[in-house]
């Protein structure tokens, strides 16, 4: 997409500092890392986010997202969150499908989301719903 920053990295046309790619894949340092080594893993064709992408390359993606976390861990990090954010409201800000990969340290800082409490039969309702959601 012409006006894609992530379509421009991956055409060259910005400049990254790049640490894997493959004939569907692209994978760059984010520009704004939770700890240096923040890796953002794309498919080179432009897709919206995770709901606009084909199974097969959802699998590449997670495939080269899996390898370089796996290097991540070689070069010292203590664990590694594999997370993509799809849609507005769940915090997606480029609008090119991307999934990080975050090097993790016991003392990082680094918060992740605070679970809350269902109420009543809340839990039973809502494992319904999504039950019925994938099988209607
Ligand atoms: P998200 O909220 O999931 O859409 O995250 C977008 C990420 O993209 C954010 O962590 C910062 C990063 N980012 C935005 N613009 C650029 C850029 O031009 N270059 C690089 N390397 N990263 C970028």
């Amino acid at each position: 997409m012409e006006s894609c920053i992530f379509c421009k990295i991956v055409k060259g046309e910005l400049p990254s500092s790049k640490v894997y790619e493959d004939v569907d894949v692209f994978a760059f340092l984010d520009i704004k890392p939770v700890n240096p080594g923040h890796t953002l893993v794309i498919p080179k064709k432009h897709y919206v986010n995770v709901h606009d992408m084909p199974d097969e390359m959802v699998g590449k993606v997670a495939i080269a997202a899996k390898k370089v976390a796996d290097a991540i861990l070689k070069i010292g990090a203590k664990g590694v969150n594999i997370g993509t954010n799809n849609g507005k409201d769940a915090g997606q800000v480029v609008f090119h499908a991307h999934t990080h990969v975050m090097p993790r340290y016991g003392n990082d800082k680094f918060s992740l989301w605070v679970g809350k409490e269902y109420d009543g039969d809340e839990r039973q309702e809502v494992a319904e719903k999504i039950r019925q959601s994938l099988n209607p």
